[in-house]
């Protein structure tokens, strides 16, 4: 798919979703390009439709972005729970299992998901696959002994890779923690996966959201269509 094609669908998708967002929600605003135009498009709502909520953000670019538009962001500490949180994803199967990471936000944004009563994603079709597992999946670990976690995870054939930044230096996450992207081209048992990472010392959470979102929106020619969760 060419890059304007998947801009305009994921542009549809992020405008379908906006329209989730009430008066008085406290909304969790995801991370990625998808959502970048999602709260673009609700920064034109608070801006001509008086639009007025709450905004959690899962990384610290979503929050200035945010905040540039004049939505209140506040601290997922200052909240009970969240409402309805709007996220993007790398890759979702047919179960709702999904592959988030690529950005580098997965932990903020879990830990959003799981404090919140509603999770939409927003993708283009290219992300809706029947395995996951082609997209590299991103584990989160701190940096003491992250080589001997590398070692792990290389033994156990995950085909493990420490992200670097532009300037080829360890990438760092906004909690100032590293991620090893793991290549495991189809990953058939999902939950065994995710067990074993997040078992591993050193892992502070992996990509991995398995049965999590209940709707995802998917930008593709004509409408977006609305992939509901019956789990
Ligand atoms: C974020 O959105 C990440 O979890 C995921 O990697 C990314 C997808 O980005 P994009 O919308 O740019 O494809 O939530």
């Amino acid at each position: 798919m060419d890059a304007e094609l998947q801009n305009k669908l994921k542009k549809e998708a992020a405008r379908k979703a906006a329209s989730y967002v009430k008066n008085g929600m406290v909304v969790g605003l995801g991370s990625g390009s998808t959502v970048k135009m999602l709260v673009d498009e609700l920064g034109r709502r608070v801006k001509e439709e008086d639009l007025q909520f709450t905004g959690v953000a899962t990384s610290i670019f979503t929050a200035q972005q945010a905040k540039s538009l004049g939505i209140k962001i506040v601290d997922l500490d200052m909240v009970d729970s969240i409402d309805l949180t709007i996220d993007g994803a790398d890759q979702v199967d047919s179960n709702f299992n999904g592959i988030k990471g690529g950005g580098g936000n997965l932990l903020w944004e879990k830990i959003v998901a799981i404090n919140s009563k509603k999770i939409v994603w927003v993708v283009d079709k290219s992300k809706v696959v029947d395995t996951i597992g082609a997209f590299p999946l991103a584990v989160d670990v701190i940096p003491f002994g992250s080589q001997h976690v590398m070692q792990n995870f290389d033994k156990a054939g995950y085909e493990p890779v420490l992200r670097l930044d532009k300037e080829g230096k360890p990438f760092k996450t906004d909690s100032n923690n590293l991620i090893i992207d793991l290549h495991l081209h189809k990953i058939e048992e999902p939950t065994q996966l995710a067990d074993n990472l997040i078992q591993t010392v050193g892992v502070v959470e992996h990509g991995l959201f398995l049965n999590m979102v209940s709707e995802v929106v998917v930008g593709k020619e004509g409408q977006p269509e609305i992939l509901v969760n019956p789990n």
